[in-house]
């Protein structure tokens, strides 16, 4: 964890076999609650007709603008009764077969800490904010509820394939930076977008990334980036087919994709359905593409 500044007052707290930790709501300050309060505000601005429709739903039914960072005991008990997850607070990353344990009972481990002021529009490691407001309410949608779960026992399977790389690349372009099809047009449900307000902006309209439509297993042989926004972000039909699409045997799948090619993360090919040919300008211009 990059922690250098001792940002994280987590970092060394007494952990369980599970690396779940106490939140020790009490202990935040005015200045973190009027941060989180802050960052909710600022990120539902950009995101009104940004973020697609059941995010938002979700944010409001799950409160999470009561004021303040939220308990997350509290909130996991509203979103029990919405679908059966609970949010379980952690210091930080957590081992994979740690993380994708906890998915597959329905426990999102979420990171206690709040960023700093210095860092308020971007940091790194996953703080409250990001796992909270971006990650959390779209458990409280049923069918991406289940695909969240899937997603964790898939995990373990995956470990023991040895195919965990080309899963995370799964995550990485749904969970953290997918967008939607809606009627209105793209919308954002990736949490590593939601939970950015700049972002937010770039992933939608900016001409330099690529959209293109998911194919899960073109997907799974993408590379990313993880120190800028993206060069590609794909496009999902709808939760129902994602939900479908990550149902399936993987086994077929993982055969092939000990084979074959890998895409860098701005590549086209000849099979894409493109929504926009990126212009690359952004990446181009800091010598990135
Ligand atoms: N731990 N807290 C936390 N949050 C994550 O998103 C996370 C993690 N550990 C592992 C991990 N993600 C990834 O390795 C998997 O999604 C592939
Ligand atoms: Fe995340």
């Amino acid at each position: 964890m990059t922690d250098a500044a001792g940002v994280n007052r987590y970092r060394n707290a007494p952990r369980r076999a599970d690396w779940t930790i106490d939140q020790d709501w009490r202990s935040y300050s005015a200045e973190e609650h009027d941060r989180w309060d802050r960052l909710h505000a600022r990120a539902l601005r950009v995101l009104e007709g940004r973020a697609c429709a059941e995010f938002l739903e979700a944010a409001s039914r799950l409160r999470l603008s009561e004021g303040g960072i939220p308990d997350m005991g509290r909130l996991s008990d509203r979103l029990e009764a919405m679908t059966g997850w609970r949010v379980v607070p952690v210091a930080g990353l957590v081992p994979d077969e740690i993380f994708f344990d906890h998915l597959a009972n329905r426990r999102f481990p979420a990171g206690a800490f709040i960023r700093p002021e210095s860092q308020f529009d971007y940091l790194e490691e996953p703080d409250i904010f990001h796992d909270i407001f971006g990650h959390v309410p779209l458990l409280a949608d049923p069918v991406y509820a289940d695909f969240m779960q899937a997603y964790g026992r898939g995990g373990l399977r995956a470990m023991r394939r040895g195919m965990l790389r080309q899963l995370a690349r799964l995550y990485w372009y749904t969970v953290e930076f997918g967008l939607i099809e809606a009627p209105g047009g793209l919308r954002i449900f990736g949490a590593g977008i939601l939970s950015s307000a700049a972002e937010s902006v770039f992933a939608l309209e900016d001409p330099s990334p690529n959209r293109i439509a998911f194919d899960l297993e073109r997907v799974m042989r993408t590379e990313y980036v993880i120190d800028d926004f993206q060069q590609s972000y794909f496009v999902i039909e709808s939760f129902p087919a994602l939900r479908a699409t990550c149902a399936q045997d993987f086994g077929p799948i993982y055969d092939r994709l000990a084979t074959g090619p890998t895409f860098a993360p701005g590549e086209v090919l000849p099979t894409d359905r493109v929504l926009h040919r990126g212009s690359m300008a952004r990446f181009l211009a800091r010598g990135r593409a």
